[in-house]
């Protein structure tokens, strides 16, 4: 099983006046990029077709379908019109044909995953899709690839639960409205907000819109308050938001909208995360879904920038290591604020963590051994120790190892948080006897950190069999939907981690005034102080 990538070699508007940035030379530049990496020829490159009616009707009206096929016969007189009625769009006689090639293409993407002919893919396309609404064209997209792709793909494929994960700058408000009381399919989308000061301006971008009736808690919007978000910023959310709430909802299937746009040098974002952030992102949704991933290109105006997120993002689809992470550190304020602020506007819905973290053990390693000698007696087994100098060691204890979601909640906003910031040159695994840990969940903790120090794991034990899997980058299997973990154990994890997020950028996720108001409600125990001293 290979990766695809789908191409749209169909040529669209050219130095149309009205638009110089959403040009034809973005998928020329992708697509030469990608050549000239050696990325093109390993992936299986699928045909693509043009949507049907009844397909685009997957989320569109028919009024509006009935409209955009009359584009192709108007004199640009009646196309400047027509374009008039909707916001930043440009149409042009042959759009409308490549706007259904663009979600033909997607359709075939979603029919190769998850048939199980690739294990995953991209495809570049144009027009872009996720600013679509049922009845108008906005901000370049005329139909909603993504949306009318995730109707097929459950409709086609009884798939019970969609993740769309959209890492464009701007907010995909059109895949908002299209699923904003459907709790199968489950939107997540960070965008340049400016407190509404930035297009498409709208009130409901902001992190209080968190869906509506049934889909109440299934619409995540992280809005960047200030330009020049980095890549820590971009971890940070995926840490202490994103992952958390997606693996509690364990989708059957993931979509990206990628648009690169939020990558550094774009001319709309202003943002500064740099191309590799790209293959962090990818890496880690990779572990969802039992890796079944269509990436969907939607902006990035940079071209140079673009081509480079673009390989990043399909050479980790293709299984190769991400590149090593260096200078990560926590949020700025602003960012900070906003995780802060979607954290609480989720926590009705989700956000539960759990579990305990011991840090800072320059004898990890006798640590680690004490604990393992101990472990039938001891209420703590470590799983996992990192680096060989200067350890990290990590505990959790039996009974929480065999509740998943505690565990999972731990590793997402503990464990990785720590580790990417920690920059480690090696990554050394190591189950202790009796740790309880089953073998799903261990084949995901292996994959997500792999992630890590450019995928140099090292495994150990009679976990063998499935670290090797995962190692040759099997996909991990899904753990399914995890309920919420132990209270005692939530609250275990949130003391360590107020004390250890002075030291730890990365593990902040709420502002000072939480963190004070925390510190009063929980006292340390005997227990912690043991494992501290340790
Ligand atoms: C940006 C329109 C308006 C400037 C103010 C899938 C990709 C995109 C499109 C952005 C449209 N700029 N008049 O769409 O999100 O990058
Ligand atoms: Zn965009």
């Amino acid at each position: 099983m290979e990766n695809i990538y789908i191409f749209s070699t169909e040529v669209m508007w050219s130095g149309s006046p009205a638009c110089k940035i959403e040009v034809p030379e973005r998928l020329t530049v992708s697509h030469t990029a990608l050549q000239e990496e050696g990325l093109a020829e390993r992936c299986v490159s699928v045909p693509i077709r043009q949507a049907t009616d009844a397909e685009i009707l997957l989320a569109h009206s028919e009024e509006y379908l009935e409209a955009v096929k009359k584009t192709p016969h108007m004199s640009l007189d009646e196309l400047r019109t027509f374009t008039q009625q909707y916001g930043d769009v440009y149409f042009h006689p042959n759009i409308y044909h490549c706007a259904k090639l663009a979600i033909g293409a997607t359709l075939q993407l979603v029919d190769s995953v998850m048939t199980g002919k690739v294990r995953n893919g991209m495809a570049l396309v144009r027009p872009p899709g996720h600013h679509s609404q049922r009845s108008a064209a906005n901000g370049f997209c005329v139909f909603n690839n993504v949306a009318i792709a995730a109707h097929y793909a459950k409709k086609q494929y009884d798939i019970k639960r969609v993740l769309i994960v959209d890492w464009d700058v701007h907010h995909g408000q059109g895949v908002q409205f299209a699923f904003e009381d459907d709790p199968s399919v489950l939107y997540f989308s960070w965008h340049r907000y400016e407190h509404q000061g930035f297009w498409p301006n709208l009130r409901e971008s902001d992190y209080d819109s968190v869906g509506k009736e049934k889909g109440s808690g299934f619409n995540i919007n992280v809005p960047w308050n200030k330009v020049g978000m980095e890549n820590s910023d971009y971890l940070s959310v995926f840490f202490h938001v994103l992952l958390p709430i997606a693996y509690e909802f364990s989708p059957d299937l993931v979509f990206v909208c990628a648009g690169f746009d939020s990558a550094i040098g774009d001319p709309e974002g202003h943002m500064c995360a740099t191309p590799d952030i790209f293959a962090h992102l990818t890496h880690l949704l990779k572990s969802l879904a039992g890796g079944k991933l269509c990436a969907v290109l939607e902006g990035g105006y940079n071209l140079t920038s673009l081509a480079q997120s673009v390989c990043q993002t399909v050479q980790t689809l293709l299984g190769d290591p991400a590149p090593q992470t260096s200078e990560l550190n926590g949020p700025c304020e602003s960012a900070l604020e906003s995780i802060q602020c979607v954290r609480s506007a989720h926590k009705p819905y989700w956000i539960r963590n759990g579990l305990a973290l011991v840090p800072d053990v320059s004898v990890a390693m006798l640590c680690a051994a004490q604990h393992a000698r101990m472990s039938l007696t001891n209420r703590y087994t470590p799983f996992m120790t990192f680096d060989l100098d200067q350890c990290v060691c990590v505990c959790v204890p039996p009974q929480g190892c065999s509740d998943v979601a505690g565990l999972m909640q731990a590793v997402l906003c503990l464990l990785l948080p720590l580790a990417y910031e920690y920059d480690p040159g090696l990554v050394l695994l190591a189950r202790g006897p009796g740790s309880g840990v089953g073998k799903a969940a261990w084949a995901q903790i292996t994959s997500l950190l792999q992630g890590l120090a450019q995928g140099h794991t090292l495994g150990e034990e009679e976990a063998v069999g499935t670290t090797a899997a995962s190692l040759l980058g099997d996909p991990a299997p899904s753990l399914g939907p995890l309920g919420a973990p132990l209270p005692e154990d939530m609250e275990a994890m949130e003391r360590l981690r107020q004390r250890l997020q002075t030291h730890w950028g990365l593990l902040q996720n709420a502002g000072e005034q939480m963190i004070t108001a925390s510190k009063e409600t929980y006292s340390v125990t005997q227990m912690d102080n043991n494992i501290l001293e340790n």
